[in-house]
Formats: structure tokens, C-alpha cells, sequence
């Protein structure tokens, strides 16, 4: 690969031009050490920028219909003037090589319209890299003039806190479910979402759909509001059908109100940009500290003495903290 002019790129970028938005993700991506420090010369300038979209997270169980209903919304947003980015976070994805998105077919319309621009899950070693690198895309794609970012993720483990923490607003959706739906679900899952859909609310499940929505409403009722003044609406849908497209984003766009009024759109993404900070500081500290050389030297001997139960974890940890920090 020659060798890239960040400035040059930032410029194309900007301008709108899409195959300098795939380079630019695709040098975001990669591990190799110039990459990085031409990725960050990037971002610094794309940073400000960016931030000029609302973004969305949608989540649910493998199956639930997370593309589909994707697919609807998104071709619905462009006909309504906007530019839509599909991103994804995929924890399976150093498995699987990014399987989420991977097959377009679900987007099939939406993923050939110039408005929008569906990206499949970065690959990466743990969730947080993979997470790194689809906040950083997102930025990326909103320099671009995308106004509207959509995150998907699978309801699998710490996913759905990870998306919950880069967006704007987090939609659940759920699968019609006898009456006792809720059990299924873990209660912390929906206590993230501002919003739950009951999709695939069509043929014969349509009433188990109505009748599911009515469960989750009352119990909706006994758990904390996350947003003041803010009631999680609860509605039946079929993504397939595209149908109550419109009504859920009349109710995007309410909510995104009520956040804008109370000044919380701004407050908690600031608030998010601070834990993404010493995320990474975290992050990177353990990396560094375990290529030190000094630290190094001493590893194995600490761990063994753990081990014996010769010296405390505590201690042990104390005394490379500071053999990292050039005080032992
Ligand atoms: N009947 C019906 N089927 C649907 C609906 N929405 C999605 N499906 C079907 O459900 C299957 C899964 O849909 P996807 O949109 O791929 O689901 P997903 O949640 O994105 O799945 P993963 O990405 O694998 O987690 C497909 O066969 C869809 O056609 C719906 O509203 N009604
Ligand atoms: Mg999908």
C-alpha cells in the first residue's frame, strides 16, 4: 500500500467521497503500528467534524430480525432526506471473521442506495477493540455526512452495554413469547433500552405479538425510568412487513426531543467520551506494562511466588506497578 496522505484523505472524506470513507475505516482497522499513527493523525482531524447525527443502537437475540427491521427503517429514513450509516458490533467476530452484516441480504435495498452505508463488525480480539473501532468508524462516517448511525448488535453478553455506551438511544427488540415473556430476557438488558419492539407481529403470531406487548408494558411499570419524563414505549411490529416503520421513528424523534431538552444528548456523550478515554488509558496501560522489559524481568518469578501463596496478588501487583513506573 503507498503510503497515505491523512490530510489528503480527511479532505476526500469530507467532500463525501465514500471509497475515501472505506480507506479511512480500513486504516482504522489495522493493527500495523504506521497505520496507527496515521489513523490517529486522522481522527484528530476528522474529530471535529463529527458528532453531527443521532445515533442508535438496536439489539436482540440472533434471529429477532435486527436486519430486517434495519432494512425497512433505514430505506425509510432516505426517502425522508437522510444518510444512514449501518454499523455493526459483532463479539463473535475474531471467530467468525465478522458474520453480522456479513451477508447484505437482509439490507439487499438499502445496501445498494448511495445514501447509505452499511460497514460489517470490525474483527478484533476482544469486545473492546472490536468497540473501539466502531466508535471510531462512527465518527468517521459522520464527518462523511452521515446523519443517522445505526448500530447493530447481537443480544449476546456484554454487547448491548458496549453499544448502550456509544449511542444516542437503544432500541430492544423481542420476539413474541408466551405470558411469561419477560422471563427469557436478562432484566438488565431491558433496563437499557428506551424503546422495545415486539417484532415478527404478523400471521399467526401477531396476537402472541399483542399479547406480549401488554406483558411488557406492565412490567415496565415497577422498573426505574432511565429518562425523566421518558415512558419506554412498547410496540408490536413486523419488519418484514414494514409496517409501524413510521410510528417507531415518530417515537425516535420524540425521544430524541425530550433528551435535546433536558440537555442530556449532549451531557452523556461527554460523559461516554470520558469512559471511552480511560477505557483505552486502561487498556493501554496493561499493554505497555506487559512489553516493559523491567517488568518483564520480574513476571515470572511474581507469579510464581502468587502461586506458592508466597506473596499476596496484591503486593505482587503493587511491586510491578512500580518496577512500570521506575520506583523499584
Ligand atoms: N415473519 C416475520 N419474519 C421476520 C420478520 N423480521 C425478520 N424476519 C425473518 O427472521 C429471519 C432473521 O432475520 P434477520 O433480520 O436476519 O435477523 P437478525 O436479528 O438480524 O439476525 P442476526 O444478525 O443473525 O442476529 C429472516 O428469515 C427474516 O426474514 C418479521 O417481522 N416477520
Ligand atoms: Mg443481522
Amino acid at each position: 500500500m503507498p503510503a497515505i496522505d491523512p490530510g489528503q484523505l480527511a479532505e476526500e472524506l469530507l467532500g463525501g467521497d465514500r471509497r475515501a470513507l472505506a480507506r479511512a475505516i480500513t486504516l482504522i482497522e489495522s493493527s500495523r503500528q504506521e497505520d496507527r499513527t496515521c489513523a490517529r493523525d486522522l481522527l484528530t482531524r476528522l474529530v471535529p467534524h463529527s458528532g453531527n447525527s443521532f445515533r442508535v443502537g438496536i439489539s436482540g437475540v440472533p434471529g429477532v430480525g435486527k436486519s430486517t427491521f434495519i432494512e425497512s427503517l433505514g430505506n425509510h429514513l432516505i426517502d425522508a432526506g437522510h444518510r444512514v450509516a449501518v454499523l455493526a458490533v459483532d463479539p463473535s467476530s475474531a471467530v467468525s471473521g465478522g458474520s453480522i452484516l456479513g451477508d447484505k441480504t437482509r439490507m439487499e435495498l438499502l445496501s445498494r442506495r448511495a445514501e447509505a452505508f452499511i460497514r460489517p463488525s470490525p474483527a478484533g480480539d476482544t469486545l473492546g477493540g472490536v468497540a473501539r473501532r466502531t466508535r471510531e468508524t462512527m465518527l468517521l462516517t459522520e464527518a462523511a455526512g452521515f446523519d443517522i448511525v445505526l448500530v447493530e448488535t447481537v443480544g449476546v453478553g456484554q454487547s448491548e452495554t458496549t453499544v448502550s455506551r456509544m449511542t444516542d438511544m437503544f432500541l430492544l427488540l423481542l420476539l413474541p413469547g408466551g405470558g411469561d415473556a419477560l422471563q427469557g430476557i436478562k432484566r438488565g438488558i431491558v433496563e437499557l433500552a428506551d424503546m422495545i419492539l415486539v417484532n415478527k407481529s404478523d400471521g399467526a403470531m401477531q396476537l402472541t405479538a399483542e399479547q406480549s406487548v401488554t406483558d411488557y408494558r406492565k412490567a415496565l411499570m415497577f422498573m426505574q425510568p432511565r429518562t425523566e419524563g421518558w415512558e419506554v414505549p412498547v410496540e408490536a411490529i413486523s419488519a418484514l412487513q414494514g409496517d409501524q416503520t413510521t410510528k417507531v421513528w415518530e417515537q425516535v424523534q420524540a425521544f430524541r426531543e425530550t433528551r435535546q431538552q433536558a440537555g442530556l444528548i449532549e451531557s452523556n456523550r461527554a460523559e461516554q467520551n470520558t469512559n471511552w478515554m480511560w477505557n483505552e488509558v486502561r487498556n493501554g496501560l496493561v499493554e505497555r506494562l506487559k512489553t516493559d522489559n523491567q517488568v518483564t524481568a520480574r513476571v515470572a518469578e511474581l507469579e510464581k511466588a502468587v502461586t506458592e501463596n508466597r506473596l499476596s496478588p496484591t503486593s505482587a501487583a503493587d511491586e510491578l506497578m512500580d518496577v512500570f513506573a521506575g520506583k523499584r
